[in-house]
């Protein structure tokens, strides 16, 4: 039977700002207070999706969340109409508007994880949200992503959700982006490679000084139970602590995997050869060849690939078997990276071409065209039973994109998040945009 890796980008919401909300991701920290662009950001992220469709890639679209939160402003102690909720906060707590404001969700690398049926105990496709509890502003995604993937991944008999692990810092969890998954087909067992930034209870592991490590072993480990993966599946590493320091919050900024291939930096990961060997041997058990490439310090820097992106890049399975790395554009702008990437390509490796996509809007909240997508590899029975409203087709692009211009606005700053009538705005767009990819009811203010 068939079956593909399918890309769920996440639809840019209409509060995309920059709240500066991310202490240890540089771009989030650098451009807090500018002008942001919902309608672009929007736009950006929905040409993407749209080139790689006509690529003839899979590609669906994952809906943005309710914002501002005033369920989270009521919870923290706001009372009143919605309106005087937005407008208390305003007065008295701009920073708790502003996180409760983020459009954060459009970086569906960190929904959830991801396990395809050929690699879990029971055979079905395992979702587990991501709890996303380092930062405020994300840690109250998750009730809201579950809904959204219970409504496009229905069919019980092929998908299993989980709840987010508990919300304390023991099992920080940020979703694939922290995950990986090599496999010589889509549709047969492969090894899935979850790498974490400290242990919450083996002090054995060096954490880093600087900036916090989000991810723990421990979650990881509690994923792949919950998902029923087999040990011989399974490859553990730890992020080097240095690098998190250097403003590598999550492994995917760092590194990127897809089908038998592993592009990274040659810092990634601590014990870097062991990490690739084990990988190597359980990829070979599992009947595939694990080819590492592997980025050398002195073609790119640590610093250079924090500033680029060169690794929250798609790499992207071609139908004759090639590679496509699919990069923002930050990567052609930076000279020595793009003097790497020619090399590449003009190498006898697996990449044979790089696409450059303008994500100006996404990037500067450090959200490259990897932290955009959600990652599915489904046999052909398991792509049927999934929403067909969600997977984008040309007809469905234009509707997304009248959608954006009818209700986004063109320029949000800091103190635009007070005006009720941008709330109001929100709720308008949602419920149109959940009759548009048929979601039934998912936002509170649909439900509560
Ligand atoms: O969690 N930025 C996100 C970026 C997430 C990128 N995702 C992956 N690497 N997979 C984060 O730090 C910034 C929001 C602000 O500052 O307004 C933010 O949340």
């Amino acid at each position: 039977m068939n079956a593909y890796e399918v890309n769920f980008d996440g639809l840019v919401g209409p509060t995309h700002n920059y709240g500066g909300l991310s202490f240890g991701n540089v771009a989030s920290q650098s451009n807090s207070q500018s002008i942001s662009s919902p309608k672009e950001a929007a736009r950006q992220g929905l040409a993407k999706m749209k080139a790689l469709m006509e690529m003839g890639f899979q590609q669906g679209v994952l809906a943005p969340q309710e914002r501002p939160d005033v369920a989270a402003l009521r919870s923290l102690g706001f009372s009143g109409s919605d309106a005087q909720v937005v407008e208390k906060a305003a007065k008295t707590a701009m920073p708790l508007l502003a996180a409760c404001s983020s459009a954060s969700s459009m970086w569906t690398a960190n929904a959830c994880t991801v396990s395809p049926g050929a690699d879990t105990a029971d055979g079905r496709v395992h979702f587990t949200a991501a709890n996303l509890n380092c930062k405020f502003h994300r840690s109250i995604e998750h009730p809201t992503t579950s809904r959204i993937l219970a409504a496009m991944f229905a069919n019980e008999r092929h998908f299993a959700h989980h709840a987010a692990l508990p919300a304390v810092s023991q099992f920080g969890d940020e979703g694939a982006a922290n995950h990986t998954r090599f496999s010589k087909h889509y549709g047969e067992p492969g090894v899935e490679f979850f790498v974490f930034g400290r242990s919450a209870f083996d002090r054995r592991f060096p954490a880093p000084q600087r900036y916090p490590a989000r991810q723990t072993l421990e979650a990881s480990q509690a994923i792949a139970r919950l998902h029923g993966l087999d040990e011989a599946g399974v490859v553990y590493a730890q992020q080097n602590p240095a690098v998190i320091d250097q403003g590598v919050f999550h492994n995917d900024v760092i590194a990127v995997g897809n089908g038998e291939v592993l592009f990274h930096h040659e810092d990634a990961f601590l014990d870097s050869d062991r990490v690739i060997a084990e990988l190597h041997d359980k990829l070979a058990r599992r009947g595939g060849r694990l080819t590492a490439v592997r980025v050398p310090r002195e073609a790119v820097t640590v610093d250079e690939a924090v500033r680029s992106y060169l690794f929250n890049s798609q790499l992207l399975s071609r139908a004759d078997g090639s590679m496509l790395l699919i990069v923002p554009e930050e990567c052609r702008n930076d000279e020595r990276v793009w003097r790497y990437l020619s090399q590449l390509t003009a190498d006898d490796g697996p990449i044979r071409e790089v696409k450059v996509f303008d994500l100006k809007q996404s990037m500067q909240n450090g959200g490259g065209p990897a932290c955009l997508r959600l990652r599915v590899a489904l046999r052909q029975d398991e792509l049927d039973a999934v929403n067909p409203r969600v997977l984008l087709t040309p007809s469905l692009y234009d509707e997304l994109v009248a959608w954006v211009d009818a209700h986004y606005r063109d320029r949000l700053v800091e103190t635009d998040l007070a005006d009720p009538q941008l709330l109001v705005e929100c709720r308008t767009a949602l419920d149109e945009l959940t009759r548009i990819l048929k979601l039934g009811s998912v936002y509170p203010f649909q439900i509560d």
